[in-house]
């Protein structure tokens, strides 16, 4: 999201898979969700394999060149698939023993979509890779902060350690979510062990 945001690429959020959620999992949606709306990003909660809230996906894509985005295994090419049933692109079970999917997609290609528009498949992404920017501007690529840093005391200032900083006020006010901070921190520090999430997310 931050890289998209880096090159001014609208994100839309898809939840996937809501066929199999757990109650406990529903309450995270519910969280994941409601704090992503808060900062402006539009969500969509779907199901690929059970047709679930598709319309909102083909209408968001219609007439649009798209990229879909995110962990190997999460539905990326089942949702495509399931949008444009003649393609029949390959996609695989997640694997048992890593929990984790077998990066099934293994290069980006573009498909033209019958109701108008494109939809670029992407392989699921490995490990974080950030485009290349300056520490500095690392927050005007999170939507919440970037419109807050006018707030803070110093014009250069990081968030982690300056005094009268208002995005470190606003995480103490609840107005951003520590876990979007959490993750702002980690990216700041480059932090490969991804302790940083904080929350889990
Ligand atoms: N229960 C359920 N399973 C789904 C859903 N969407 C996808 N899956 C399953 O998740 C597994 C992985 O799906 P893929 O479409 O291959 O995932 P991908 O994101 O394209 O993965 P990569 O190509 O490896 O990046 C497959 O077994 C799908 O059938 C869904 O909405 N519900
Ligand atoms: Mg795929
Ligand atoms: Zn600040």
């Amino acid at each position: 999201m931050v890289t998209a945001e880096a090159y001014h690429i609208p994100t839309v959020i898809v939840f996937n898979k809501i066929d199999i959620y757990s109650d406990e999992e529903k309450e995270e949606l519910a969280f994941l969700k409601k704090s992503y709306e808060k900062i402006g990003y539009p969500c969509l909660v779907v199901s690929a394999t059970e047709k679930t809230n598709l319309k909102g996906v083909i209408e968001i894509m219609k007439n649009k060149v798209s990229v879909v985005s995110g962990h190997s295994g999460v539905g990326k090419t089942t949702l495509l698939n399931t949008i444009e049933p003649d393609l029949n692109l390959k996609t695989s079970e997640i694997s048992e023993v890593h929990k984790a999917g077998k990066h099934t997609t293994t290069f980006a290609e573009m498909f033209e979509l019958s109701f108008g528009g494109f939809l670029i498949d992407t392989p699921g992404i490995k490990a974080f890779g950030l485009i290349d920017f300056k520490k500095e501007e690392l927050s005007h690529y999170f939507l919440e902060m970037r419109v807050r840093l006018k707030g803070c005391h110093f014009n250069n200032c990081l968030h982690i350690n300056e005094p009268k900083c208002a995005i470190k006020d606003a995480v103490a006010d609840n107005e951003i979510s520590e876990f979007r901070y959490l993750n702002y921190v980690g990216m700041y520090n480059d932090d490969e062990d991804e302790n940083y999430r904080g929350l889990g997310y």
